[in-house]
């Protein structure tokens, strides 16, 4: 008896979550390239786990929550997976769970990493509950293509305004590599560091990306048309202050 009571309860959590995955990064052979979220705007219910999976490879991404105007900045308190490095085809797929708790307003995310220029402005951002009109996944987007300079690089937590997660991602195993600090972006250095990261240098990577490393570094420099520019403005940014 208290057995089946405690089946159809555990029976009833699990009816009661759904689940939708999210592609964090793709190929350049892949349409629409390197830098995107797939889907990019989902719509989820509370208690809906969304999962993230870390599928570009080679890839360095994050997913980290902004906000609708200001699309490539972190917004305080919002939610941050940290980057995901993975610079060569993974035993398994890291994944990053983040559970919806408030679907009363739109969430917006974008992915924070700036090598080889800034992902955000490239088109790598995503949205969940974007409304169809007004605010929406496409003006978003826009406002993200237009966003000039460096990404914001403060740190969220795995608990943000809206979503939460328990825990960051994983497994981080073999090749694959987190960070959750930034070492690019403290001060004007940044772009002089970004520079050596996006010629296959980045110091980073150590020796988990050494045999592959190479492999890392021209993935990254698929570079768009946007994250170049972006790069070089990262440069010119230094060379003047
Ligand atoms: C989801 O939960 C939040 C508060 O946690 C609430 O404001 C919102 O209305 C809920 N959405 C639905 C559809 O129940
Ligand atoms: C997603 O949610 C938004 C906001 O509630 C709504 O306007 C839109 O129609 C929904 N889209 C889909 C495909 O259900
Ligand atoms: C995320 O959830 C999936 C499905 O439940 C699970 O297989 C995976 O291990 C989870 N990832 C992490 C990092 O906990
Ligand atoms: C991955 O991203 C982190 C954070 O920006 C950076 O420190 C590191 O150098 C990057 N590694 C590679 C190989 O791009
Ligand atoms: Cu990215």
């Amino acid at each position: 008896m208290r057995f089946s009571a405690v089946a159809s309860a555990l029976g009833l959590a699990t009816v009661a979550s759904a689940q939708v995955t999210v592609k964090v990064g793709a190929t350049s052979s892949d349409a629409g390239g390197i830098f995107q979220f797939i889907p990019n705007s989902i719509n989820a219910t509370n208690g809906t786990v969304v999962t993230f999976e870390f599928t570009g490879v080679p890839g360095n991404h994050s997913v980290t929550q902004s906000t609708f105007a200001d699309p490539c900045d972190p917004i305080a308190g919002g939610f941050d997976s940290g980057w995901v490095l993975i610079p060569s085809q993974p035993s398994e797929t890291p994944t990053w769970n983040l559970t919806i708790t408030d679907t009363s307003k739109p969430l917006w995310f974008f992915c924070k990493q700036l090598l080889p220029g800034p992902h955000c402005s490239a088109g790598m951002v995503g949205a969940i509950n974007a409304p169809t009109s007004g605010n929406t996944f496409e003006s978003y987007q826009n406002n993200a293509k237009n966003f000039k300079g460096n990404s914001g690089q403060g740190e969220g937590a795995l608990v943000g305004i809206g979503a939460s997660a328990s825990a960051g991602p994983g497994p981080i195993t073999g090749v694959v590599q987190a960070f959750t600090a930034s070492p690019v972006a403290s001060s004007a250095a940044s772009g002089a560091s970004g520079a050596s990261g996006a010629s296959g240098s980045g110091t980073a990577s150590s020796s988990a990306a050494g045999s592959s490393g190479t492999a890392a570094g021209n993935g990254a420099i698929g570079v768009t048309a946007n994250a170049f520019v972006g790069l070089i403005s990262a440069v010119l940014g230094f060379a003047l202050a």
